[in-house]
């Protein structure tokens, strides 16, 4: 076995994200559809039909009437110029012969498990980052820091590569991954030889492959600060490191600015977190026409019983019970308001749920019509958990929270 090699930096962080994930998660199933633009974010309704003959018959974006939006789509459609967040509409525009698919998300949850457990066998401390990323430390996986020939980075790049194997095996997916001494570069670096890329970035490497970057790849420039930097003409990387401090703190107070100029120099010693806890889980959706609470009362009122199952569920599966929960609307002409209660004891059934959203649902004027309906379960606890001892309050936080145990049957919905 090598020696490990002194030039080798003291952590080897991956950064994994899965290649148009919930897009390529429907190729696997509809194959034909390989090198086509293909959008997912449809309905039900948008199912593709199986014909007598055997064949599908899918539904093309031109035909698409609704308020939807792209979710995501496949590289051949991004050629097209449609994107994540756009509206299938106006993406409908610039792609109608475009594939449009619903999405479904418990196929998406279970590739995402697929694919952690299978880089789990070779590397296990890894950081859930969601449904399709994760960070992985790689500095002890066997044969990380061994030298290749000349090449220091020859056993990490190996490391990686069976993670890709890996992956792709046990999924039938590519993923694209990055590794540089830390997480900040190492989400930068994933994105740069995507798709099915593998990015391996040293210290050395930041004046040639970092600097250049404009500054909104450093995950943590948001759109205001990089507006801001903007108009101080920062606008890559390498200008954000070379600029003044003084000028940074001038603009963006003392804790942020030091930030700024860490994260232009490569640097960030935040490990990789293996256990993490959600703060809530939540529920939303976005009608297809706006809503009004009294001549619509009967659908919204499903729709809200539907969403409080649906959350009861998620709770149930993820194994949480929650003490707070909170509604969110959002009202034709955009205004979101967001209301919540907290309850004595914590909950999972969707009657309670429903109860508690019903409740905080009469402390919102309901005279607008309404675009979007959104159940949120926070305070989350675990079955059994011993909560820490509260002090005398009345039953719940809010005012006019029942401590009462709720009746399903008798539910006050949009009354
Ligand atoms: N997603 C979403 N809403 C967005 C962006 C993404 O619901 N505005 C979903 C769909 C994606 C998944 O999250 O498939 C992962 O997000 P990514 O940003 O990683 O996008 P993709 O995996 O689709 O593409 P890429 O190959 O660029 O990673
Ligand atoms: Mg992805």
């Amino acid at each position: 076995m090598a020696e490990p090699t002194p030039a080798l930096p003291d952590r080897l962080i991956a950064h994994l994200d899965m290649d148009a994930f919930y897009a390529s998660v429907e190729l696997l199933r509809y194959p034909e559809l390989k090198g086509l633009p293909v959008v997912v974010g449809g309905r039900r309704a948008h199912t593709p039909r199986e014909l007598p003959d055997g064949t599908r018959q899918f539904f093309k974006l031109a035909d698409y009437t609704g308020r939807g939006v792209v979710t995501t789509s496949t590289y051949a459609a991004r050629d097209l110029g449609v994107f994540s967040a756009m509206g299938l509409m106006k993406a409908a525009l610039r792609a109608p012969q475009a594939i449009l698919l619903p999405a479904d998300f418990d196929s998406y949850r279970h590739y995402s498990r697929l694919f952690k457990a299978a880089v789990r066998e070779i590397a296990p401390v890894i950081e859930d980052r969601g449904i399709d990323e994760i960070y992985i430390d790689l500095t002890d996986v066997p044969g990380a820091r061994d030298a290749v020939g000349h090449d220091p980075l020859g056993g990490v790049r190996a490391v990686a590569r069976e993670i890709k194997n890996s992956v792709q095996s046990a999924t039938g997916l590519t993923c694209s991954i990055g590794v540089t001494p830390n997480k900040l570069l190492s989400k930068i670096a994933s994105e740069l030889d995507k798709p099915d890329g593998l990015t391996v970035i040293t210290m050395a490497d930041l004046p040639t492959r970092i600097w250049p970057l404009p500054v909104r790849r450093i995950n943590g420039i948001g759109p205001k600060a990089g507006a801001k930097l903007d108009g101080l003409d920062i606008h890559t990387i390498g200008e954000l490191a070379a600029a003044p401090q003084e000028l940074l703190l001038q603009h963006f107070g003392p804790g942020y600015s030091v930030w700024l100029h860490q994260a232009a120099w490569g640097l960030d010693d935040r490990p990789v977190v293996t256990h993490s806890e959600p703060v809530s889980i939540s529920r939303e959706t976005t009608f297809e026409r706006d809503l009004h609470a009294k001549r619509d009362r009967p659908e919204l009122s499903r729709i809200f019983t539907a969403l409080c199952e649906q959350l009861a569920s998620d709770l149930q599966r993820k194994g949480y019970l929650g003490r707070t929960i909170g509604i969110k609307l959002r009202f034709e002409g955009f205004r979101t308001v967001t209301r919540d209660l907290t309850l004595e004891e914590p909950v999972q059934d969707a009657a309670s749920i429903r109860h508690a959203a019903g409740l905080c649902l009469k402390r919102v004027d309901l005279s607008q019509r309404l675009r979007l309906l959104g159940v949120r379960v926070g305070k989350l606890s675990r079955p059994g958990e011993v909560e820490p001892p509260r002090r005398g309050r009345a039953a719940a936080t809010a005012e006019d929270a029942s401590p009462a145990r709720p009746k399903p049957e008798n539910l006050p919905l949009f009354n």
